[in-house]
């Protein structure tokens, strides 16, 4: 086999199941062995953050990594925000970039796509992969792709592969795929003992949930283990979605003072709250009503588990987990309290759209015709994704770049063979919505949500002054044919209940469904998190002097 083929053959090795890309003359020579080698499918879009934002999706939908190939320079580093988001976000991207050959790096000439020296793109990508490599040494390139594409599922973080044009034909040995070290059994039967004797002290123990369960495939374990608990069990707003495919006793999402009241007392008054899986960070936590103790609490993270003041390291969430299910039997269950209701029901009458009634209309639209999976960008419409039916779910909860939305949701259809359904706003539909263009030559049908208040809305939440967040009306919807699919601009109730009737009953094209709502509208969730955050703002700020 040559380097590219051997690259390809090891990146399916290892889960890969699709290449997104965007092809440049660097890469050239690697797309076409893609095209001709037929050893993964490639799906091109039209703009390096496509790719970028539809891998990390398709990555987190898989649970297992996905792939994005670029060409160097102007490709490459137009895709930094999607990578770096997907860093943040623990999503197992492989970033192949085509690059100078060997060779022609030599030549002393500053190359076209190059910026300072040939050794810029490597550093930029260093600071936002877990692990890079440069293909430029046959004999190493083996060894070398093993450890990057272990690190990349081990890590569940982005890698970088820079792939010289004239080694792509060279031969090569195939890749032997590395393998964990096993954890020590009895590092993890002294951490279990204990995890054990806190949960049989505590009065309210807790199980809250991040993304982690989803990133190391473990959602139907935490189920089941919260089932043998007896333990109420909550997600991180990161994790939202989390569990939707199993019979966990999943109460809701945590959100601080944005939240249920009920939900937020528990997880703030447990004492012997377990954080499985869960990133610490300010959208997690940022708006708790109360202090989480954090001495009370037990911490099991990929990688390591914490409780009060000890640590046990070099532990795979896995293997605590299995052991925990191993040990327990029925526990009896800790009273929790009642499931909060979603909004259902929406009178389909003359009356303008909140963004309530866009969760009622699909959460009725669900129970009607069955759950999609979701995609959602960064916007009011994030929000209003947490009064729908808890659903699979991926968005940049904690990165929470613009643009994810769209593509996520294109990744999302090659991932699942799914119909998805993508969330987004006006803002964010500018910068990426536009690569709905590409569905019709692929056969994908996703139904869209834009959220159209001419507004960059949140930020107006945050400084009402600005008349910098006031936004044009783009009449989106008439845009919607000559992209191969079908707009409709929706302003009451009752023409969002029968537009999305009629995207269900045309799945032969995406539907666009435009949902005009007044500048100023803001879904619940959003309204408290924004009082939150200023609240907390206005503390910080007096504890301060
Ligand atoms: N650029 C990018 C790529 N990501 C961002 N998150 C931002 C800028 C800052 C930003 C927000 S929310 C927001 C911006 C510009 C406005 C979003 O407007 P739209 O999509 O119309 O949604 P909505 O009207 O519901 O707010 C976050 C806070 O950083
Ligand atoms: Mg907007």
């Amino acid at each position: 086999m040559n380097l590219a083929e051997t690259l390809l053959t090891a990146l399916k090795a290892h889960g890969v199941q699709e290449i997104f890309g965007i092809p440049g003359d660097f890469a050239l020579p690697f797309f076409k062995v893609i095209e001709e080698s037929g050893i993964l499918p490639l799906y091109t879009l039209s703009h390096e953050p496509g790719v970028g934002f539809a891998a990390d999706a398709a990555a987190r939908f898989h649970g297992r990594p996905s792939v994005v190939a670029v060409t160097y320079g102007a490709g490459a580093l137009n895709m930094v925000n999607a990578i770096a988001s997907a860093y943040a976000e623990k999503s197992p991207v492989v970033v192949i970039s085509g690059a100078p050959g060997v060779q022609e790096s030599r030549s002393g000439l500053l190359l076209h796509h190059q910026v300072k020296s040939l050794e810029s793109q490597f550093n930029i990508y260093r600071e936002i992969t877990c692990d890079q490599v440069r293909l430029d040494n046959l004999r190493r390139a083996p060894e070398h792709l093993a450890r990057v594409l272990h690190n990349c599922r081990s890590q569940s973080q982005p890698v970088y592969i820079e792939l010289p044009r004239d080694m792509i034909g060279q031969p090569c040995q195939p890749v032997t795929p590395l393998t964990s070290p096993p954890a020590d059994p009895a590092a993890i039967s002294a951490c279990v003992d204990e995890i054990l004797a806190r949960l049989e002290r505590a009065t309210a123990p807790v199980l809250l949930v991040g993304v982690e369960i989803r990133r190391y495939n473990l959602e139907d374990k935490v189920a089941q283990l919260a089932r043998k608990l007896g333990l109420p069990v909550l997600t991180t707003f990161m994790g939202r979605g989390l569990l939707a495919e199993t019979d966990a006793p999943l109460l809701g999402t945590y959100l601080g003072v944005a939240g249920d009241p009920h939900l937020t007392q528990l997880v703030e008054n447990s004492d012997a709250l377990v954080l499985l899986g869960v990133i610490f960070s300010d959208t997690n936590f940022g708006v708790s009503e109360n202090q989480l103790d954090l001495r009370t609490s037990i911490r099991l993270r990929e990688g390591a588990v914490s409780m009060g003041y000890h640590i046990y390291p070099n532990l795979s969430l896995a293997g605590v987990i299995d052991e925990l299910l191993r040990r327990v039997e029925a526990w009896p269950s800790h009273s929790a309290i009642a499931r909060p209701l979603y909004p259902r029901g929406l009178t389909a009458d003359e009356q303008p759209i909140a963004p309530t009634d866009v969760a009622a209309a699909v959460n009725d639209l669900f129970d009607r015709h069955g759950r999609m999976p979701l995609a959602s960008d960064m916007g009011d419409c994030l929000f209003t994704a947490l009064d729908i039916e808890n659903t699979e779910l991926v968005a940049p909860g904690y990165y929470a770049t613009m643009g994810f939305g769209v593509p996520a949701g294109l990744g999302v259809q090659v991932a699942t063979g799914r119909r998805p359904l993508i969330l987004v706003g006006d803002g964010a539909f500018q910068m990426t919505g536009w690569e709905l263009g590409n569905c019709r030559r692929y056969g994908w049908n996703p139904i869209v949500l834009l959220f159209n208040n001419s507004s960059w809305e949140m930020l107006r939440a945050f400084q009402p002054e600005s008349a910098f967040n006031n936004l044009d009306d783009w009449r989106f919807a008439e845009m919607a044919a000559g992209l191969g699919g079908m707009g409709q601009r929706v302003t009451t109730r009752r023409a969002l209940r029968e537009a999305l009737e009629q995207a269900i009953a045309q799945p032969d094209r995406f539907h666009l469904i435009e949902l005009m709502l007044p500048r100023g509208a803001m879904s619940n969730t959003l309204n408290r998190y924004v009082a939150g955050f200023q609240a907390r703002r206005v503390r910080q700020q007096s504890a301060g002097g």
